[in-house]
């Protein structure tokens, strides 16, 4: 079968967290860099969005299915664990990523710095952020009391989190918050510290080159 492509802006954190669940495992990715809403990707994803995944004539959508088809493309390295509630445990994490986390960090926050509305981050709408992102990364800090991942192996659940803690721990705010969270921050050194995170990181945005 061809090499896998994954279809999408390298710099968004679920095309990163697909490359990266790939290089974990030691599975080359052919990276076919698009913004959302090309033709290629809506014929792909009807919604428009990224990553989106070929492999031979298998296409996909969403980052936890392509995640998924990744991981039991080779089982040498597991991204989930065999147990069945251990498993669970992690789908509970991934779920907690894309329906809390992501939307306010990165839905949110993150957001007012990369693609500000008006040209400039609007204060006031990172003002309101604040205290829900408090509290999210400190229910990962209790999450990480005792553990070096969230369910103490890595797994994928660890993969989802890494590149938006990245992110997020780079921007003012959001890199205070992490750093008045010592679990956390040093989660997000090992995360970032791990061979498939670096082999993965994305350039700069477009436009933003100086910031990097
Ligand atoms: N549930 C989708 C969400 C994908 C998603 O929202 N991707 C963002 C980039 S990180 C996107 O394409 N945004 C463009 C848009 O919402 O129009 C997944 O997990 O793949």
């Amino acid at each position: 079968m061809s090499n896998l492509q994954i279809l999408g802006a390298p710099q968004s954190p679920l095309v990163w967290a697909v490359r990266m669940t790939a290089a974990e495992k030691g599975i080359d990715v052919d990276l076919l860099p698009m913004r959302p809403h090309t033709p290629e990707i809506q014929a792909i994803q009807p919604f428009g969005k990224i990553p989106a995944m070929r492999h031979g004539d298998i296409e996909l959508s969403e980052s936890c299915a392509i995640a998924r088809y990744i991981d039991g493309l080779d089982s040498r390295v597991k991204l989930m664990p065999a147990a069945l509630v251990d498993a669970a445990r992690v789908e509970q994490w991934i779920m907690h990523f894309h329906t809390e986390y992501l939307p306010l960090m990165l839905g949110r926050y993150i957001v007012q710095y990369f693609f500000p509305a008006n040209g400039v981050p609007d204060r006031k709408a990172i003002e309101a952020t604040l205290a829900p992102m408090e509290k999210a990364t400190a229910i990962l800090e209790r999450q990480l009391d005792g553990r070096d991942y969230l369910l103490g192996d890595f797994s994928q659940a660890d993969i989802f989190f890494a590149p938006l803690l990245h992110y997020l721990s780079a921007l003012p705010e959001g890199g205070r918050i992490v750093a008045a969270a010592p679990r956390v921050a040093a989660y997000v050194a090992r995360l970032s510290a791990r061979a498939a995170f670096k082999a993965t990181f994305p350039p700069p945005l477009p436009g933003r080159e100086a910031a990097a």
